[in-house]
């Protein structure tokens, strides 16, 4: 190379340094826009399945009542069609500044409403995120359904656009986790979570798997906020941990933010 050239390449090089630059300032920006519109005005959208008596409503309840959950809240099963959920402001922000959220509907679990009210569901929110409940009961059931949401993932496109994060609540905590690990209670569903890494993987989103109870709360808090953190379109950044707690099972390291 003779000096001009050399010279040349240095200048292009600089300017597209600069380009870049000035590029990632421009994407923040748009970012932190976005966010604010987000979580101030619409509602950051996101859906809530799992087979029935899993605790979608009693989830979805404690979101809305935040602090004050009602101890002894007995839900009654939800009725076909589901319910409709105005967008509501919650505290669960990694900052703790207001933060709203928009499930739209609390559906039911049973079979007959997954070709309906879950896609029907999934279509008209486009959500950021799904949160998609099990337990310690009816394994069939929920390999059923999980697979039944992977695969609509793998069909609905334009629905599945702007998903950033699945995660998986195994729930009910308070009735298994004294006679079994997470891990154990996994093995059962080890093709499924197989597949749920892989089509991750395959369309760019996050996925995690913790365990939770909604009668004691116990994991609870910090799995939503992590959530919803993850679906924002700017992340606050939860506080770093070396040691990543024990229920989290994969997504935690690799965050894209
Ligand atoms: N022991 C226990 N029961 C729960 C928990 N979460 C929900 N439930 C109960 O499970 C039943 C079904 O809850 P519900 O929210 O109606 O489930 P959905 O059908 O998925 O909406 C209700 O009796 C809840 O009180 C939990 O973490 N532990
Ligand atoms: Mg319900």
């Amino acid at each position: 190379m003779n000096d001009s050239s050399r010279t040349a390449s240095n200048i292009l090089a600089s300017v597209l340094r600069t380009l870049a630059a000035i590029s990632r300032q421009v994407a923040d920006r748009f970012d932190t826009v976005v966010d604010f519109a987000y979580v101030r005005v619409l509602g950051v959208p996101f859906i809530v399945l799992g087979y029935r008596q899993t605790g979608k409503t009693t989830l979805i309840n404690w979101l809305k009542r935040d602090k004050e959950f009602l101890a002894g809240f007995e839900p009654e099963p939800t009725a076909a069609g589901g319910e409709s959920v105005p967008a509501f402001t919650t505290r669960l922000s990694a900052d703790g500044s207001g933060m709203k959220l928009k499930p739209r509907r609390d559906v039911g679990g049973e079979y007959a409403m997954w070709e309906t009210d879950w896609v029907e569901l999934f279509q008209q929110t486009k959500p950021r995120g799904i949160l998609f409940l099990i337990d310690h009961q009816n394994a069939y059931q929920h390999k059923d359904a999980l697979n039944f949401v992977l695969q609509m993932l793998d069909d609905e496109e334009s629905a599945r656009k702007h998903l950033e994060m699945v995660m998986i609540l195994v729930n009910k905590s308070d009735l298994w986790a004294d006679e079994q690990s997470l891990d154990d209670l996994l093995d059962n569903f080890r093709n499924e979570t197989r597949r749920l890494k892989s089509q991750a993987e395959r369309l760019g989103y996050h996925h995690e798997i913790r365990q939770t109870s909604l009668v004691t709360e116990e994991g609870v808090r910090e799995a939503m906020t992590a959530f919803f953190d993850a679906i924002r379109p700017r992340s606050q950044g939860l506080p770093e941990s070396s040691d990543p707690p024990p229920e989290v099972k994969a997504g935690a390291n690799g965050h894209k933010r």
